[in-house]
């Protein structure tokens, strides 16, 4: 829970910072990109000098978000921040490499986020852990550090609300996370280009990549997954952070109980995406394989090959499936 305190503390400590880093996590979502934007600007509106940063490039999807260009993928002390701002992320690793051990007690740390899986890493923690979306965290703070939350930074808001429920369909929302929404738009949020840009429009060769995974698609008693090889990257020249949301795409299946894609990376290991039906929990299948998310959304990265991942993966699924628990595995 985020207390009225904590949120005070934290706006307190962006207000006595004069640079702060505020840092996305890899492979970039429209909650993290749009979070981290909409805290930029206010920051800007308090004659701040915010740097953001992200170790992956901003996807198309966000490029539309205003200051989507100012990202930087690399930053050291030089840079002279004075703040470390963590944001959507459960763990520190989740920087990609971009938060340094030395920065450890040099850099006041404040994280921002609604992973159940947070290890409330920061010097200055605000998890919301049934919060919808980073977002719904990032508002209340915005306001408590003095600013007006419409126009550009409603939009930022709006895209990460949506992206995150995928476009209000989670189990994670709830009547308020569609107020937000409406108060978003009734303050200029601009809810058409957000819909347009962040959720419908796909690149072609992501539609691609997409026939290549239906392809793949297999089920089995509730259980469907999908695997995408290398080579077939190579084929339609996909880059590895590239997000083609097979898990979202996967989960669609009207018999899948619990789905899962396994995206193989170049560097040999295979990245998961998890979903899962109520009230199956993959968040803790994901947290025991190393990774984190939600009950219903969670993701983690494994050791290859591909049908090494799958062999390993699949058993905890299908015990996660005959347990019917929230909490098993
Ligand atoms: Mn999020």
């Amino acid at each position: 829970m985020v207390t009225r305190e904590a949120l005070h503390q934290a706006a307190a400590m962006l207000r006595r910072s004069r640079r702060p880093l505020l840092i996305s996590h890899p492979r970039p979502d429209g909650d993290t990109v749009g979070s981290t934007l909409a805290l930029r600007l206010a920051l800007i509106a308090l004659g701040k000098e915010p740097i953001v940063a992200c170790v992956h490039p901003i996807p198309e999807s966000f490029r539309f978000l205003p200051g989507a260009e100012s990202y930087r993928r690399e930053v050291d002390e030089s840079d002279g921040f004075d703040l470390v701002v963590a944001i959507d992320m459960s763990d520190l690793r989740r920087t990609g490499g971009l938060y340094r051990e030395s920065w450890r007690g040099r850099y006041p740390l404040l994280v921002i986020d609604h992973h159940e899986t947070n290890l409330n890493f920061g010097d200055l923690n605000l998890v919301a852990p049934h919060a919808a979306a980073t977002a719904l965290v990032m508002e209340p703070l915005i306001t408590a550090m003095g600013v007006t939350v419409r126009d550009a930074i409603a939009t930022c808001l709006l895209t990460a609300t949506l992206t995150d429920t995928r476009g209000l369909r989670t189990h994670s929302t709830t009547l308020e996370v569609m107020e937000a929404v409406c108060r978003f738009v009734e303050r200029g949020g601009d809810y058409h280009t957000a819909v347009w840009e962040a959720l419908d429009a796909k690149p072609m060769r992501q539609m691609k990549a997409w026939g290549v995974a239906l392809d793949r698609l297999r089920a089995e008693d509730g259980l469907v997954w999908t695997t995408y090889p290398v080579a077939e990257k190579e084929r339609l020249g996909i880059s590895d952070e590239e997000d083609l949301d097979l898990g979202g795409l996967i989960s669609q299946v009207r018999e899948a109980r619990i789905a899962v894609s396994f995206n193989e990376m170049r560097d040999g290991t295979v990245k998961l995406s998890l979903r899962s039906r109520p009230p199956y929990n993959v968040a803790t299948v994901a947290a025991a394989l190393g990774g984190g998310g939600h009950r219903q959304a969670a993701g983690c990265s494994v050791e290859g090959p591909l049908e090494a991942a799958v062999a390993r993966v699949l058993p905890l699924l299908r015990r996660l499936l005959d347990e019917g628990a929230t909490e098993a595995v």
